[in-house]
């Protein structure tokens, strides 16, 4: 059974950068079907047994094309967004610190550099989809875009996603209306760092 991740915030809790029927409808509605269609999907195909992370790292193992869609598709929108509700809190917004400060200049030169890139990225994707921070095997970081539900994990390179910007309109259109990049510029604001190194951590450790 995968379960959504209990939400450590209250729905207001990110105002007014991501706003309360966002949240609600977002986590309740959107990652709660996603997290019920990937259930099923699970079951059908055999693996409900087995870790997420291996499941969206060998979906050619099932064989049935409709069915590994399902499962693509909704364990894709399961992991994606326990990822993201995971990295973003009301304590969040700011620039990190300590080592993952230093390896994000190392990477990237500098934070803002970082930031404006993965903004640009996640501005650019063309329709739903989802823009990513993601380790690499040596250590380093990556960033890159997805569409649909669709994550690092499955590209086959080895990436661990560690941050999680979705930018499909039912994350940003109550508020934002059409305006992604707003959207973007509020996200920052509400990026819990210490859990993004914490996940950066886990990746390169495991
Ligand atoms: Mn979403």
């Amino acid at each position: 059974m995968f379960n959504q991740i209990k939400l450590s915030y209250s729905y207001d809790a990110l105002e007014p950068h991501i706003d309360t029927l966002t949240m609600e409808t977002h986590y309740a509605k959107h990652h709660a079907t996603y997290t019920k269609n990937f259930n099923e999907a699970a079951e059908k195909a055999g693996v409900s047994d087995k870790d997420v992370n291996l499941i969206l790292t060998s979906l050619d193992s099932i064989a049935d094309e409709p069915l590994r869609k399902d499962v693509r598709n909704n364990g894709g929108g399961f992991y994606n967004h326990n990822l993201y509700f995971e990295t973003i809190s009301p304590k969040g917004g700011g620039e990190p610190e300590g080592a993952f400060k230093k390896l994000i200049e190392k990477n990237f030169g500098s934070f803002s550099v970082f930031q404006d890139e993965l903004s640009c990225l996640s501005i650019g994707q063309f329709g739903s989809g989802w823009g990513w921070l993601s380790a690499a095997k040596d250590g380093s970081l990556v960033l890159s875009t997805s569409a649909n539900q669709d994550n690092p994990l499955m590209e086959g390179k080895g990436l661990i996603p560690i941050l999680a910007l979705d930018v499909w309109e039912h994350a940003y259109y109550l508020k934002y209306k059409n305006l992604r990049p707003d959207y973007i510029k509020a996200f920052f604001n509400v990026v819990d760092w210490k859990a993004v190194e914490e996940k950066y951590d886990k990746a390169i450790s495991g």
